[in-house]
């Protein structure tokens, strides 16, 4: 690892060029993880995933900011070069918040979770951003403290932020309650039933729903008229029959659990353990549920950033 004196950091956030143009203008930018690339899929996989999904925004008429670190620097935009770099370079980390400084005066290659990348987003004045899963309160929280930077830090960035709910491989009831003391509001879309990112349904339910990118879009603008500072939950369910079959989700899951648990596999690699496991235990079918989820929320994700865009 570089010594952190040897060297000047390098520049700690950098904006492409296409996105700087975008937000003058006031066109329509959608922010990415690329934890999801690094460390959520396997190479070459999460190369196609990642590029493809910048596609997917542009057919929406929006703008894709993948957001990454390379070389210390927080990307806002990254390259199609630095999304491959992110998927298959050695020695990648996974940066949330409190590694955004360490990986640049380091010098590091990182890929960025939804708390980082929300923050980076935020700060670079992008009003939108799209994941697959979000990071909540792990099973054990109670003992273990384990529970994602991603939740206090939505609290306090105002972006909007679709995903398919969060992965059962965490503690959904817990990690609602947590969103509810932290003053985060949590939308269905189309659906009061949270959604449980493999399944369309967790067992939870929502209080509340929107229908249209226009009122997410609406939502978001009151948050702000009300001066709140929260990140705004749109939750996305995967269609039902494209969800994991339910049973063998279930099955999976115990497995999984135990897998870890035996392994002694606790912080933040325990995310990236887990869904490996499903991979491989599921022969690739959690894989395309995972992928089809990811493609659902960058879809509505761009066409909320073309309303939230209109709004002005
Ligand atoms: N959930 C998934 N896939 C992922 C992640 C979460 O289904 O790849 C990633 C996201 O980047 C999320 C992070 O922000 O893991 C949360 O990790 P932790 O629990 O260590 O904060
Ligand atoms: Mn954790």
């Amino acid at each position: 690892m570089t010594d952190a004196t040897s060297a000047p950091p390098p520049s700690a956030v950098r904006v492409s060029d296409e996105v700087t143009a975008a937000l003058a203008e006031g066109r329509p930018v959608l922010a990415l993880e690329s934890t999801i690339l690094s460390h959520g899929l396997p190479a070459p996989r999460s190369i196609e995933v990642g590029l493809a999904a910048e596609e997917t925004v542009r057919a929406a008429g929006a703008v894709p900011a993948t957001i990454g670190v390379v070389g210390g620097t927080a990307v806002v935009g990254l390259s199609p070069g630095e999304i491959e770099h992110l998927c298959t370079a050695g020695d990648v980390v996974k940066v949330s918040v409190r590694d955004l400084p360490v990986a640049t005066a380091l010098g590091l290659d990182g890929g960025t979770t939804v708390a980082a990348t929300a923050w980076l987003a935020h700060r670079a004045g992008i009003r939108v951003m799209s994941t697959g899963g979000l990071g909540g309160v792990h099973r054990g929280a109670g003992e273990t403290f384990d529970e994602s930077a991603d939740l206090p830090t939505l609290a306090r960035t105002p972006i909007t932020l679709v995903s398919a709910g969060v992965k059962s491989i965490l503690d959904i009831r817990a990690t609602l309650e947590r969103l509810e003391t932290l003053n985060v509001p949590v939308v269905g879309y189309g659906t009061t039933r949270y959604p449980g990112f493999y399944v369309a349904d967790s067992g939870f339910r929502l209080d509340y729903r929107v229908d249209s990118p226009e009122q997410a879009a609406a939502l978001a603008a009151a948050r702000d008229a009300h001066g709140l500072e929260a990140a705004v939950l749109v939750a996305n369910p995967v269609a039902t029959h494209r969800q994991l079959d339910p049973a063998l989700h279930e099955r999976t899951l115990a497995d999984a659990l135990a897998a870890a648990d035996a392994a002694g596999v606790t912080g933040h690699d325990i995310t990236p353990f887990l869904l490996d496991f499903f991979q491989r235990a599921t022969g690739g079918a959690s894989l395309e549920v995972n992928l089809e989820v990811y493609r659902g929320n960058v879809e509505l994700g761009a066409r909320i950033a073309v309303a939230v865009a209109a709004r002005g």
